[in-house]
């Protein structure tokens, strides 16, 4: 009779490649060792430590998928959910830093942008050197991004941007800021621009008093009429395939990143009721909460499952936008539930931040709601079953 891993219940270790599991052993020593031990006060005095993207860099953390040749690792899509499975682990927080980096500024240069800008910027990105940061939400637009008002008009040589962007994700220490805007020049189709720290009228202030994701800094993105040379539009793409093609991938690694977190609050309460004694026995040895036990068991099976899946799909060129808007949604909402249920588990000890899942609920409220909410997701996946709009 095969044996059960109560761990890995369908054994999700087997379907890996060498290099995939090489790859996220990295990833996993790397934030145990180096990322584990400051996360607590990172989050209680509400900052992000710069370093880490060097550190990363220098591991092969960033751009795993983008091509060597620009300093990425040349790896698949399974592998980059690896890494952002293993830093969710420790923190929501962390998991956005990488991905931002990957997914929404490494990936648009190298899919969108010429090969000056792709040597320009890549391998600065890739090592840490360079921070970017990505502007698509705006004040009066944040599901509808189609309604944004940032503008650019065309003067000779180049372009003037003026707009705000707002819940930006590592704004405040950027270098590098790709930004979407309207673009007078092209019939007003939203095109996307590449910035740069120090540009006359940008600048980009600190949202402060976050109640989640405190690791990692968030800010707005203020261009008060920036001017930019031909040189900072991104050619080969227009319209919001654009900003989308690059939250597919960035979407895609949530679903992988935040089951890290599942796990991780998973692991704790099921460590923890194990520990604890009430009426004379381990409240690992009630039906309550072994059914809370098995609940998350599931749920993360499950889930990991579905991302390994849409993973190989997405090496192979077949995954369609809504396959990734199942995961997404899916694995927030459930990573949420689980991460609330380990809580409760921890009793009032659940709330203090030694234990860890408190924060990883606080994250997780986020992460359920940017890349799309929960709702947003619905409707992506209601549109394309009955082939009705239901946004307006
Ligand atoms: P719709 O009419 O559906 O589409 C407009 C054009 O875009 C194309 N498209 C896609 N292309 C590629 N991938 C996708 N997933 C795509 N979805 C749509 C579509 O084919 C069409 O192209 P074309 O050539 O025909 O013009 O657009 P809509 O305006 O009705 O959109 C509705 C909706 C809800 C689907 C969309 O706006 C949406 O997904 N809203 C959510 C917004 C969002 O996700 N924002 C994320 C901001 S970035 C962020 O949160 C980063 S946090 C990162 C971190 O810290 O980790
Ligand atoms: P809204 O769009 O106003 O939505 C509010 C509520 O209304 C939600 O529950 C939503 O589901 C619901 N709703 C909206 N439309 C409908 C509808 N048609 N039918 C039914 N319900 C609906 N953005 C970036 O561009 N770059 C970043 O790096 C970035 N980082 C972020 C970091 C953090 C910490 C946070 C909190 C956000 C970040 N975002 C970023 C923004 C994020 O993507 C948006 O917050 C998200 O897309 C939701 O937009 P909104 O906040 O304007 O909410």
């Amino acid at each position: 009779q095969a044996s059960f891993k109560w761990d890995d219940a369908f054994l999700l270790e087997d379907q890996l490649t060498d290099d995939e599991r090489m790859i996220r052993d990295t990833a996993h020593a790397y934030c145990q060792e180096k990322l584990l031990p400051r996360v607590l006060e990172a989050y209680a005095q509400e900052k992000t430590d710069r370093a880490i993207f060097n550190e990363m860099g220098e591991l092969g953390l960033l751009g795993v998928t983008i091509p060597e040749e620009y300093g990425g690792v040349g790896a698949g899509y399974v592998a980059y959910g690896l890494v952002a499975r293993e830093v969710e682990r420790i923190d929501s927080g962390y998991r956005s830093m990488m991905s931002v980096q990957s997914s929404l500024v490494m990936y648009p240069i190298y899919a969108y942008g010429d090969e000056n800008q792709r040597k320009k910027y890549l391998p600065r990105l890739a090592t840490g050197e360079y921070v970017g940061c990505f502007g698509l939400t705006e004040p009066d637009a944040g599901s509808d991004p189609g309604g944004m008002k940032t503008v650019a008009k065309k003067i000779d040589g180049g372009y003037v941007i003026s707009g705000s962007k707002m819940w930006i994700s590592n704004s405040p220490i950027a270098d590098v800021f790709v930004v979407w805007a309207k673009s007078e020049a092209h019939d007003g189709a939203i095109r996307g621009f590449v910035l740069e720290k120090g540009m006359k009228g940008l600048s980009a202030p600190k949202i402060g008093g976050k109640l989640s994701l405190r690791a990692s800094i968030t800010g707005e993105i203020v261009m008060d009429g920036v001017e930019v040379g031909e040189d900072a539009l991104l050619p080969n793409v227009s319209g919001l395939k654009g900003p989308f093609g690059c939250l597919n991938r960035a979407r895609y690694g949530i679903s992988w990143g935040v089951m890290g977190a599942a796990e991780d609050c998973w692991f704790r309460g099921r460590q923890y009721t194990l520990d604890r004694k009430q009426f004379g026995r381990p409240l690992a040895q009630t039906q309550l909460v072994q059914k809370k036990l098995a609940d998350m068991q599931t749920e993360i099976t499950l889930g990991l499952q579905g991302s390994l899946r849409v993973g190989r799909l997405m090496d192979e060129g077949r995954a369609a936008p809504e396959m990734i808007s199942l995961v997404k949604r899916n694995n927030c909402g459930k990573a949420l539930d689980i991460a609330r249920m380990a809580r409760d588990m921890h009793g009032g000890n659940g709330i203090s931040e030694e234990y860890m899942v408190m924060r990883h609920a606080q994250n997780l409220e986020t992460v359920n709601t940017y890349e799309g909410t929960h709702d947003v997701h619905a409707l992506i996946l209601g549109r394309a079953q009955t082939g009705l709009q239901a946004f307006f």
